[in-house]
């Protein structure tokens, strides 16, 4: 897919997303390329129709985005239930719609305002729908630095291959809040179940957060290159 159809089908889901904000609402925000075009509707909703809402912004990047396009802001302290959150993804499963997210390096708090919303829409194109989980990304995982060596290789015990993020001066790429990342790949476990791999990981002390988002989706809005929107509804899981 050519990076001009990605931002066509992006900007077309953003635009179908930022219509299920209503007016009063408390939003989360979440962080990426596709979640920039649902903060310029959301400003132009506020401009042209005068929509008071708030929102937690999932990252540094997005607060001062949103800042910039004069959306309010708030916080988990003074709004800790959010109307309904909105955010990218890098893999959405068909059909169960977990993701992979964090391609970014926002997953921990992205995850955070999901756990805090009553509602949870995904926006994404069409590009990052797959039959399994890990088909498309690695798999991000935050870890503290205190260490991180001996994380890393617990975490590839579990028969993933973990990489330390980079930044672009090759420095290990540092989360807002602090840690760093690995991205693992190696995930054929990760297609059998990954619920069990998120267990386990968790259960590894310097792991404090991990992209899979295995429930609470309510619908997943993709967009396509020629701007249609196919709205996706999360089925039950089996087994
Ligand atoms: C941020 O940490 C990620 O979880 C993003 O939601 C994800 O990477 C999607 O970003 P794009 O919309 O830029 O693809």
């Amino acid at each position: 897919m050519s990076n001009a159809t990605a931002e066509a089908g992006k900007r077309a889901a953003a635009e179908a997303a930022a219509s299920l904000i209503e007016n009063g609402m408390v939003l989360g925000l979440g962080t990426g390329s596709t979640m920039a075009y649902v903060l310029d509707a959301l400003a132009r909703r506020i401009a042209t129709e005068g929509l008071s809402v708030r929102g937690v912004p999932t990252s540094e990047w997005t607060g001062a985005r949103a800042t910039a396009l004069g959306i309010p802001l708030t916080d988990l302290a003074h709004d800790p239930v959010l109307d309904l959150a909105i955010d990218g993804a890098d893999d959405i499963e068909r059909g169960r719609l977990r993701l992979i997210k964090g391609l970014g390096g926002a997953l921990l708090r992205e995850k955070i305002v999901a756990e805090a919303a009553r509602r949870f829409v995904v926006v994404a194109d069409a590009s990052k729908l797959v039959d399994r989980l890990g088909q498309r990304s690695p798999l991000p995982i935050e870890i503290v630095k205190f260490g991180h060596d001996a994380t890393q290789r617990r975490i590839g015990a579990l028969g993933l291959a973990p990489a330390m993020r980079l930044a672009a001066d090759k420095t290990p790429f540092v989360t807002d809040n602090g840690n760093y990342v690995l991205d693992a790949s190696g995930l054929a476990a990760l297609r059998d179940d990954p619920a069990v791999i998120e267990a386990s990981l968790r259960d590894i002390a310097g792991v404090i957060g991990t992209g899979l988002f295995l429930h609470g989706v309510e619908r997943a809005v993709i967009g396509h290159a020629d701007g249609h929107i196919e709205t996706l509804m999360a089925m039950a899981a089996h087994g």
